[in-house]
């Protein structure tokens, strides 16, 4: 679908038109004020986002780029994103007023990056002061060795940086060195630390700190092609009243990243953290992946360093990393 460029005496009235015209799904993009009132640009990325076959692929047509976004478009491919996201964003768009038959628009890069923020939906509940009953107990869980323990290291800092009163738990039982590597983290923010060895330790645990503003629970890596693992650890976190942050190392291919969340889905995944954001130039692969399964983003971890190598995922930001614009000068 085109994007919608609308305008009205009030932003209200803007929106209701974008609502009738759009639908409710329509994605706003941007919204202004002129001399005339309020102009609302709005897309309804969903449509374009659709197009899969019987056996669930994804149907991307084999036609080039438009001239005007071809230069934007092999920078975003270079970084990971996968067509049929860069195709919506075209389709989207082809609906503006920008040139996209000859390249060198000036507004074109960051009209694009507006459009495919607009399609990298952000969880920001796993942090904050305002408590989200849904988010205030936090599982990281994901495959071995991805930054999760180092993840919620981080995110309890923060929080006790806030002046939270947090505690954490551990069903890590099974790497070996794993529960001294929480309770070192526990020790230097001086925050309770508990292990629990069976989900009737973990449910009780979880009673004992019910006072707390946040609850962060550290989980076993497994491998999302281990079943019986997987079964294990799924079994480890019973429950639904534990939000589940998904621990997805930014170098995944597209493949592995899909397994991954696959893996993970059938528990539930209430977000995702790209980590290691840092080791890898191709990260749009598994942003990709995240943002076609429907998956929200919370944050991405750019290094080893605790707590200050992490940040809360920002759309617009990584929308220009993926078309490689730097840093935003924001208005
Ligand atoms: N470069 C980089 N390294 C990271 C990042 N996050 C974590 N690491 C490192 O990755 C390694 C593994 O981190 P852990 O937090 O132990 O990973 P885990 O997922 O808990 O591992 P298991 O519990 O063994 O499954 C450590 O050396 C961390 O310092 C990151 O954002 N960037
Ligand atoms: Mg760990």
């Amino acid at each position: 679908m085109l994007l919608k460029r609308i305008e009205a005496q009030t932003l209200q009235k803007a929106l209701d038109r974008v609502r009738e015209e759009c639908g409710d799904d329509a994605l706003v993009v941007e919204t202004r004020p002129t001399n005339k009132g309020f102009l609302v640009v709005a897309a309804k990325p969903q449509t374009e986002l659709d197009g899969r076959d019987q056996a669930g692929r994804v149907q991307v047509t084999a036609s080039r780029w438009t001239p005007g976004f071809a230069p934007l478009a092999q920078k975003a491919e270079d970084f990971g994103i996968s067509p049929r996201i860069l195709k919506a964003v075209e389709n989207a768009l082809l609906g503006t007023k920008v040139e996209m038959s000859r390249s060198g628009d000036p507004a074109l890069p960051n009209l694009s990056a507006r459009v495919l923020a607009a399609l990298l939906p952000i969880e920001s509940r796993f942090e904050g002061r305002d408590v989200h009953p849904d988010f205030r107990t936090i599982a990281f869980v994901g495959p071995t060795g991805v930054g999760k323990t180092t993840t919620l290291g981080k995110l309890a800092a923060r929080a006790v940086k806030q002046g939270q009163d947090i505690a954490i738990v551990t069903v890590d039982t099974y790497r070996v060195a794993a529960v001294e590597q929480l309770r070192a983290f526990a020790d230097l923010l001086a925050v309770p630390m508990e292990v629990a060895f069976t989900p009737q330790d973990l449910r009780r645990t979880l009673q004992k700190f019910a006072d707390k503003d946040r609850v962060y629970i550290d989980t076993t890596g497994r491998s999302p092609l281990d079943r019986d693992a997987l079964a294990q650890a799924h079994a480890a976190l019973p429950g639904t009243d534990i939000a589940r942050l998904l621990c997805l190392p930014a170098a995944s291919r597209r493949k592995d990243a899909d397994a991954v969340i696959d893996a993970h889905d059938r528990a539930g995944i209430h977000g995702v953290c790209i980590t290691k954001w840092d080791e890898t130039k191709m990260p749009g692969e598994s942003l990709s992946a995240v943002v076609e399964r429907g998956l929200k983003l919370s944050h991405v971890t750019i290094g080893q360093e605790v707590p200050s190598d992490i940040a809360e995922a920002d759309a617009m930001e990584l929308a220009r990393a993926a078309f490689d614009l730097g840093a935003e000068t924001r208005r």
